[in-house]
């Protein structure tokens, strides 16, 4: 069968094996950061008893987390850069040339419909907007398996063009003649396109920078969120210190939760159960609060700020309920309905977990928790659970 006049040509000599591996061994490179540093949040939330989460470095949830983000963020641009430089293979002729061939094209639609998807949602999430009816931290893990396990599918597929295309010079054009797929590794998107038009302006190192460029401008305006001195310029950036009260973002406001009355009741007491129970006033906690902490506080939507706490440490309370530092430990908030209304702190961090009064040296807002929130070093945002109302301690 001929190829009909209608299907499409391409030509652009920018595109070769050699950039397009380039692309790929730095796309894979993100892709495995976003994973190893996706599944350290997903252990957060599911912590395994044996292996607690360490308590320091106290910035580690904050940098892994600021990773995972940045680099997400910047893999997208780059993904779409590397689609360009192979899209040509979907119009090579014949469409389908043997049951290894649709194999193997299957296995990339999979690649390609997850790595996007997973993409924009994360991005959507860094913008704490959620479109869609399904729970995202779940989706997100998935996925990460779906996506993952179809780079390693591709890469094993792909190692005899891969291996070439890093070998390759970058200024080298490729075999330009159409070979029989399954018989050629050199086979390559421009195979069976010859390139007769004059050079376009760009050549292959100017995409390099152009790639570059494009990464760092669109990481550079993300990680505002996390470093405060690029926070000028955090376009997409969306919850940056200075837009919450006491300098602190809010990811769910008191009004949200449906704590607002409860927060602010003059009747408000912390219950303390365990060997031990008792009960404790504001003002004797005020009175006990006298720790300063300083530890971030690193949502697991991207954003994170260094901020100054004072309050309780947990342990006091916990000795006092006949607990130790090995007491597994659950605060619950007055939020009733929401799967942060409470945590569980464990291992290391019962000795460094702070009941905190105040932030940043004022009386907590009661969008950040007051009357009394956990706060912990190396632990997610979604972890600090505020509008505490009782310390469960076993
Ligand atoms: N009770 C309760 N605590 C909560 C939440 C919540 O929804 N309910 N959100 C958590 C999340 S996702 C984050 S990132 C931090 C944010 O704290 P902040 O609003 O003081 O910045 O609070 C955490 N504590
Ligand atoms: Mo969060």
């Amino acid at each position: 069968m001929t190829r009909p006049s209608w299907w499409p040509h391409f030509s652009s000599p920018l595109r070769s094996t050699a950039v397009t591996a380039r692309l790929g061994r730095v796309l894979g490179i993100g892709f495995a950061i976003c994973f190893v540093t996706g599944m350290l949040s997903h252990y957060q939330y599911q912590p395994w008893t044996w292996l607690p989460e360490p308590a320091s470095p106290r910035q580690l949830y904050r940098f892994t987390q600021g990773l995972h983000v940045a680099t997400g963020v910047a893999c997208i641009p780059l993904l779409l850069v590397k689609l360009w430089s192979v899209y040509p293979n979907l119009f090579r002729w014949p469409a389908v040339r043997s049951v290894k061939h649709a194999v193997e094209r299957l296995s990339v639609f999979v690649l390609v419909a997850s790595a996007l998807v997973q993409l924009t949602t994360g991005f959507l999430n860094t913008l704490d907007w959620y479109p869609w009816p399904w729970s995202f931290p779940s989706t997100h893990r998935y996925l990460a398996y779906v996506v993952i396990g179809s780079v390693l599918i591709h890469v094993g597929v792909k190692l005899p063009d891969i291996k070439y295309g890093l070998q390759a010079r970058l200024s080298e054009a490729d075999v330009l003649t159409e070979i029989p797929w399954s018989e050629n590794p050199k086979a390559h998107s421009n195979a069976g396109v010859v390139p007769l038009e004059p050079m376009p302006a760009l050549d292959r190192r100017g995409l390099f920078v152009a790639v570059a460029a494009g990464i760092g401008a669109v990481a550079a305006t993300t990680i505002g969120q996390t470093v405060t001195p690029l926070s000028r310029v955090g376009l997409l950036a969306t919850r940056q210190a200075s837009k919450g009260p006491m300098g602190v973002p809010v990811n769910k406001t008191a009004a949200q939760a449906r704590v607002l009355d409860l927060a602010r009741s003059p009747d408000w007491t912390l219950e303390v159960t365990g060997p031990k129970p008792f009960r404790l006033t504001l003002a004797e906690l005020e009175s006990m609060a006298k720790h300063a902490r300083r530890y971030p506080i690193s949502c697991v939507e991207g954003w994170s700020v260094g901020a100054d706490w004072v309050g309780v440490p947990l342990i006091d309370v916990v000795r006092r309920a006949g607990g130790e530092e090995s007491s597994r430990v659950r605060v619950v908030s007055m939020q009733e309905r929401g799967a942060y209304n409470h945590s569980t702190v464990d291992g290391p961090q019962v000795g460094t977990a702070l009941l905190a009064t105040h932030l940043n040296g004022e009386r907590l807002d009661v969008d950040h928790g007051y009357p009394l929130r956990l706060i912990a070093p190396n632990r997610a945002g979604v972890l600090n659970t505020k509008w505490l109302m009782r310390v469960e301690v076993t």
